[in-house]
């Protein structure tokens, strides 16, 4: 049984792909019309990332994006994972501010490419980067009258513009690292705290809890739009991502296995529960109490279904213990080392990470019997230790990163196949080594390395390994484009040409590209489908 389920292949119509984000990725924050995002002065901030670098250049694809769609046809993923930076598109933020050509225009230009090579594009709204405009007028997330109705608008514009071509939408990235991180911890932008070493304002004990509110009002807002106003046309999916690491009891000890379920009420519960059941988790009003933020019943009617799957980010397995005082975690403590004294897995560069991927499996398992909606894994990856130090050569061969990737991809199967699970899409993170946030630059979590001095993306092992697995692992597609994507990635192995002339080629270029008006668009898919098959 076990082993059969490795021989079975993903459907077609899975997605996988890699994921970025905006900020980690562009660079180039001061052109064409962008707006500062708040993460723009954070990270030039001395002592706010581990190497002192900021996001200003980052991997430079807002210049060399086309390189990167290159990358990933090479790759021959079938999507890809990107985020929309709102202060490109309405540089100052507001729902009374320019929308600014300049911005449309290059996310527009990006959506074509991938299409033109038969690439998803799998579109977050909200990876972290608010316009610094809104967080200077009103506090941004603390407020709840503005920043939903702000974050609506820019949304609105973003299906407006991009929902003719993009079927997929994430509205926000993992909420929890947004308000814990960024107004509990102040670790990431803003960096409010309690902690006045560490900031002049904040509130950590009730900031993170409003500023999680907020944004889950802002993405039902968000998806209400889209469903009233685009969807009947746009016919796309909406939901959104939460980050969430299994949890596992140190031991068997009653007070350890109630720990665990309490960090995933944190972790997860938090926003999956209104969102998906419509009321906080218990267990967040009794750790809280008042300071816990109220839904009014129209905001939960509002908020209650409105995800269409359940969007998962997933790194690792904690071993939790009751007891400490970080309410973050749900007052548990959390371990990598087994009451044995053995650790969990393989370490990663940064403190947070290991490698187990039982974990993944048991939280796949987990959020499909608690919320039975399909799950599209949205991120999952490792950053090897001590990559950024390594000579070019070593870094390449990651075989650490294999390792937890060969991992993951097996529970993928077998949370499939045996238990059932329905697991929709795979995106690894992060198609290219990229702005670590507060790590800056050396914590390295790409499948491509990144040559800061000269930009130069070089394939990891483990980018090899996961074309070479989807490839083997999935039932081919028997549509044109899924034959036409295959002719195009020169990186596998054994790569199939493809059948036919160029002129076939050239046919389904034309067939797989937007939809146009051109009354014999359906004529060239017939004769592109023709040409092949003969
Ligand atoms: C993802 O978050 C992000 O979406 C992505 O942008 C990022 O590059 C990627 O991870 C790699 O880090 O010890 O309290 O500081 C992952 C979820 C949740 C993982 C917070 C690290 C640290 C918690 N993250 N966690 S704490």
């Amino acid at each position: 049984m076990a082993s059969d389920s490795l021989t079975k292949l993903l459907p077609k119509d899975f997605i996988w792909g890699f994921a970025t984000a905006s900020f980690q990725i562009e660079g180039s924050t001061d052109v064409d019309g962008r707006g500062k995002s708040f993460w723009d002065d954070f990270s030039r901030t001395p002592g706010k990332t581990l190497d002192g670098r900021n996001g200003d250049v980052a991997t430079d694809s807002y210049k060399l994006w086309k390189e990167d769609v290159e990358l990933l046809a090479q790759y021959g993923v079938k999507s890809y994972r990107f985020s929309i930076a709102w202060s490109r598109i309405i540089p100052l933020g507001g729902r009374d501010d320019p929308i600014n050509p300049k911005g449309i225009e290059f996310y527009s230009k990006l959506i074509d490419a991938l299409l033109e090579k038969n690439i998803i594009p799998f579109v977050t709204l909200y990876h972290w980067d608010l316009p610094q405009s809104l967080h200077e007028r009103y506090g941004g997330w603390l407020n709840k009258e503005e920043i939903v109705k702000d974050y609506t608008r820019y949304a609105k514009v973003c299906f407006e513009a991009f929902g003719d071509r993009v079927k997929y939408w994430l509205t926000m990235n993992e909420p929890w690292c947004i308000s814990i991180l960024g107004y509990g911890r102040g670790v990431f932008a803003p960096g409010r705290s309690s902690d006045r070493a560490r900031s002049p304002e904040g509130d950590s004990s009730t900031e993170p809890w409003i500023v999680g509110r907020n944004v889950i009002l802002s993405h039902a807002s968000a998806v209400k739009a889209y469903r009233e106003i685009f969807k009947p046309a746009q016919k796309g999916q909406i939901g959104i991502t939460l980050n969430g690491d299994w949890q596992m009891p140190y031991d068997d000890s009653p007070e350890n296995v109630a720990a665990a379920q309490h960090a995933l009420d944190v972790a997860i519960g938090w926003f999956a529960d209104p969102i998906y059941l419509g009321h906080y988790p218990p267990y967040m009003r009794e750790m809280l109490g008042s300071r816990l933020p109220e839904f009014s019943e129209q905001e939960i009617e509002l908020v209650k279904g409105s995800s269409d799957f359940y969007g998962m980010n997933t790194y690792t397995t904690n071993l939790c213990r009751a007891g400490g005082d970080d309410e973050f975690q749900g007052l548990v403590d959390y371990t990598f080392t087994r009451p044995d004294g053995t650790q969990l897995g393989k370490q990663a560069h940064c403190a947070w990470l290991q490698d187990y991927p039982e974990g993944f499996r048991s939280l796949l398992n987990y959020l499909w019997n608690r919320y039975h909606l399909p799950i599209y894994v949205t991120e999952n990856g490792f950053a090897v230790k001590d990559e950024d130090t390594m000579p070019l050569e070593q870094a390449l061969n990651d075989t650490d990163r294999v390792h937890y990737f060969e991992g993951t991809t097996r529970v993928l199967l077998q949370a499939t196949h045996e238990d059932g699970v329905d697991v929709k899409a795979y995106f690894p993170w992060s198609l290219l080594d990229n702005f670590e946030w507060a790590d800056g630059y050396v914590t390295r979590f790409g499948l491509t390395y990144v040559d800061y001095d000269t930009q130069k993306r070089y394939p990891k092992q483990s980018a090899r390994f996961l074309t070479k697995w989807f490839k083997e692992h999935q039932e081919e597609s028997s549509s044109p484009s899924g034959i036409y994507k295959r002719g195009t990635s020169s990186l596998s192995e054994s790569s199939t040409k493809v059948p036919g002339t160029p002129e076939a080629a050239d046919a389904i270029k034309i067939a797989t590209s937007k939809p146009s008006k051109d009354p014999s668009r359906l004529k060239k898919i017939k004769q592109a489908v023709w040409k092949l098959i003969c």
